[in-house]
């Protein structure tokens, strides 16, 4: 056996990723609902707008737009997060990123698994919001050690998946049989379970603690719970949704529509109510809804600075709304949103001057036909004022949690809203992991250097920083 076989961990993730959804579409008709609607939209504006189309040719987003989508899981220890981290990284996929729910009611802190080089994004851009629920947080001492020993019972990995994880990291990668068996063996672990682990009391018990601790304790283990496609229009599919027997939530969360996406903007459907059976009674005997149906439509990745531009205005929109979001208010927050992001540039090129944005360069024919006669003092600027090189927006790959706890929200509904004094915490769920989480801005600025680099290199040019 060679090096040269192992099957690369993008091509498994790939892979993993089409059985997912094959897996999901089955349990959850609704989201093939949602896929079709998706699918003919983007057709949609492919066709009407040229110049969205040839943008997405330049990044080469278009290739992998059919293939996009995200998923979440919530886990209940640490050795069940950590062993993920493991299970993921054999697909390529590192956590990137922390995220607190709990200022936002949600007692759980996150991170997402996912692809961190621009040609692994290309092959495929799966990733996995993944929460571990902060047990602390429940204040009943006898609710949290029951809640304990429940999850220190449960196994939410097969015996061969855990064999195969070592395996693979023993030898460095996987052969294709055993990478083909890992992609079945693995999907087990994200499979929906219509038998709770707990009695009807009991999980009464956990639901009223919170609806998310029953979600992730009386379960054999951590059910997906939505797969996300990528949509080039989301209020068009927000307003078609209704149409296809489908209801979205109240408002889009993230941004307010611009010429010029920005970050992440998304939209879902309610969680399913799914007959459940308790292990002291029968078959159905009782309920839970978890699953949902989501979409997202993705644009430029920001800076530091365009971050906290966008932090601010959002946080003014809210704070003028008063309140959280809801049907009442829709109307309302939408037009508060469009006013106070009058305050973010709309144009690439305005984005880019102003450091709100990263970007990818590319050489232009120009360029290439200059060759090799430009001067070593050029500079970014000068190459792009003389039309040597051109920019495109880097998409943004990662999540944004106040939007992420909008989606929880709506999933959990408002009765599941409470507050928690604690602080975030990092470094506890770093532990947990059992490495550290990776800064997402530090890959969306390596990716932009390295883009300029490659420019350099096709026009002859010391390096440019
Ligand atoms: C995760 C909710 C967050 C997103 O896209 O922001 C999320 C969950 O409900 O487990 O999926
Ligand atoms: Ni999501």
């Amino acid at each position: 056996m060679s090096i040269q076989s192992f099957v690369s961990p993008d091509l498994i993730r790939q892979r993993f990723s089409r059985a997912m959804s094959d897996m999901y579409r089955e349990e959850v008709p609704l989201y093939g609902a949602l896929m079709e609607l998706v699918a003919q939209t983007n057709a949609q504006v492919l066709s009407a707008d040229s110049s969205v189309a040839q943008q997405l040719r330049t990044t080469g987003e278009i290739e992998r737009l059919d293939l996009e989508r995200h998923g979440a899981i919530r886990v209940g220890t640490a050795q069940e997060l950590a062993t993920l981290s493991r299970l993921f990284a054999v697909m390529g996929m590192q956590p990137v990123g922390y995220y607190d729910l709990t200022p936002a009611g949600v007692p759980v802190h996150s991170t997402a698994f996912r692809a961190v080089h621009e040609t692994s994004l290309q092959v495929s851009p799966f990733r996995v919001f993944t929460s571990l629920l902060r047990l602390e947080l429940i204040e009943n001492p006898e609710l949290r050690e029951f809640a304990q020993s429940v999850l220190a019972k449960r196994s939410i990995f097969t015996p061969s998946t855990l064999a195969l994880i070592e395996k693979s990291e023993a030898q460095g990668g996987l052969h294709e049989q055993d990478a083909k068996d890992f992609v079945e063996q693995a999907l087990e672990t994200f499979r929906w379970h219509h038998s709770a682990t707990v009695t009807a009391e009991q999980y009464q018990k956990l639901s009223a603690q919170h609806r998310l601790v029953a979600d992730v304790v009386a379960f054999k283990g951590p059910h997906i719970n939505h797969l996300t496609p990528r949509t080039l229009d989301i209020d068009v599919v927000q307003a078609q949704m209704p149409k296809h027997g489908i209801t979205p939530k109240a408002v889009i969360e993230g941004p307010p529509r611009r010429d010029c996406p920005i970050l992440l903007r998304q939209t879902s459907f309610k969680a399913l109510e799914e007959p459940i059976a308790f292990v002291d009674q029968g078959l159905a005997s009782g309920s839970h809804s978890a699953r949902f149906g989501e979409i997202e439509q993705r644009g430029a990745a920001l800076t530091p600075e365009g971050r906290a531009l966008y932090d601010r205005l959002l946080n003014a929109a809210r704070d003028e709304l008063k309140d959280f979001p809801n049907e009442e208010n829709a109307q309302r927050y939408n037009t508060l949103l469009h006013a106070h992001f009058a305050g973010f540039p709309d144009t690439y090129a305005g984005m880019r001057q102003q450091g709100l944005a990263y970007f990818r360069y590319f050489v232009t024919e120009n360029g290439l036909a200059a060759g090799g006669d430009l001067s070593s003092t050029e500079t970014v600027e000068s190459l792009i004022n003389g039309h040597y090189i051109r920019f495109e927006p880097l998409v943004y790959e990662d999540f944004l949690p106040v939007s992420a706890a909008g989606i929880f929200q709506s999933n959990l509904g408002d009765d599941a809203q409470s507050h928690y004094a604690s602080e975030s915490n990092q470094q506890e769920f770093e532990k947990a992991l059992g490495r550290s989480t990776i800064n997402e801005l530090a890959l969306y600025a390596e990716t932009q250097r390295r883009s300029i680099l490659e420019c350099c290199t096709a026009l002859n040019l010391p390096p440019l920083a």
